[in-house]
């Protein structure tokens, strides 16, 4: 295995040009009571880390709702694989990626909870607890967790870096062992009946899964380098941030844009992403409620699309929405999922959310 190039680069080349936004701060509401709290997945007892992993076989085993939409979409699972393939290219490297997938987060806990019985809430992967050595992660638990590597694949190339590593196969134990997939890679959502890969590598957990760049991104004052800090820049080789990196490190489906919600592993890694963006948002009241960076992707997408994308920056009104797996229910303005304790500034309808991070 070759030393990829970002472990001797480190590039700090984020220039100070995003100002704060003024910030309509007015609280109009008050916090919920009552907080569902979500912990991290190594705190976990192992019941609850059964009747997750149970809630998660639940939606794999239960009838699609998006299956007029794409052949590919055979289950209830597959509904949320979709749903972030069907818009990846808008929703990453955009100043509403946070709140689009706080959204997300919060529909996907909703759905385990109302229709497959799951009485907990979702857990989130403390990544800075495995910097030293993400094979040995509670989340890659063969029994209490989501099974490890995948089996070797001596022709499966980690995506960006282009190096072969241990894995690249299908997930070879666990409970997701046998986990099939009927969404293709990338864009396609065409009918096939695949695994979910892996390809597992330590150095970007090494690298970026460590307290330091989390306190990193948080000690930024604007929400637009935090935000862009913790998403990672787009570019895979220098900057990824604690969110790219944690899709580098597992790889494999993780390491495809479009479908990587098809690794269960991906839920608990958006957790805490989510959580540091909380965490932030907590750390001062200006920042509960600042948002910013274009609506329109940093990464390159074809000009047809680009030409469809709005210009200027994400705002508390700007509206996100996930589709037809929620229609208009939650197709809302960004400012009802900015405060995950439920408040919204003044003008607005009440908060959607309820929860905390231990
Ligand atoms: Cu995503």
């Amino acid at each position: 295995m070759h030393l990829p190039s970002f472990l001797t680069t480190l590039v700090l080349g984020f220039a100070a040009t995003a100002s704060a936004r003024p910030s309509s701060t007015c609280v109009a509401s008050k916090k919920c009571t009552n907080p569902t709290v979500r912990k991290s997945w190594g705190s976990l007892a192992t019941s609850d880390k059964t009747a997750y992993i149970n809630a998660v076989k639940c939606m794999i085993n239960t009838p699609p709702k998006l299956n007029e939409y794409a052949a590919g979409v055979t289950n209830r699972w597959e509904d949320f694989i979709w749903t972030h393939q069907r818009v990846m290219p808008t929703i990453h490297g955009v100043g509403h990626f946070l709140p689009w997938h706080r959204l997300f987060l919060f529909e996907y806990e909703r759905v385990l909870r109302v229709e497959c019985g799951y009485e907990g809430t979702i857990p989130y992967w403390d990544q800075k607890a495995d910097n030293a050595d993400i094979f040995a992660s509670p989340v890659f638990d063969t029994e209490f967790g989501f099974g490890g590597n995948g089996a070797f694949d001596p022709t499966a190339l980690i995506p960006f870096i282009n190096i072969t590593a241990d894995g690249g196969g299908c997930i070879q134990d666990g409970p997701f062992k046998d986990l099939t997939i009927h969404l293709g890679y990338n864009n396609d959502s065409s009918y096939q009946e695949r695994c979910i890969t892996r390809n597992i590598i330590q150095a970007p957990a090494s690298r970026w899964w460590n307290a330091q760049e989390e306190n990193n991104a948080l000690a930024h004052p604007t929400y637009e380098i935090f935000a862009e800090l913790l998403e990672g820049n787009g570019n895979f080789t220098f900057d990824l941030g604690m969110h790219n990196a944690g899709h580098m490190a597992v790889a494999g489906d993780m390491l495809d844009t479009w479908v990587s919600p098809g690794d269960p592993v991906f839920y608990l890694l958006h957790g805490n992403i989510d959580r540091i963006w909380a965490k932030w948002q907590q750390s001062a009241s200006a920042k509960l409620f600042a948002v910013g960076n274009p609506i329109r992707p940093r990464l390159p997408i074809s000009d047809g699309l680009l030409a469809t994308i709005p210009e200027g920056n994400v705002t508390l009104d700007y509206v996100i929405d996930l589709g037809p797996l929620a229609g208009d229910r939650l197709k809302i303005p960004v400012a009802r999922v900015m405060d995950p304790m439920g408040t919204v500034p003044k003008g607005y309808k009440k908060g959607l959310l309820c929860y905390d991070y231990e």
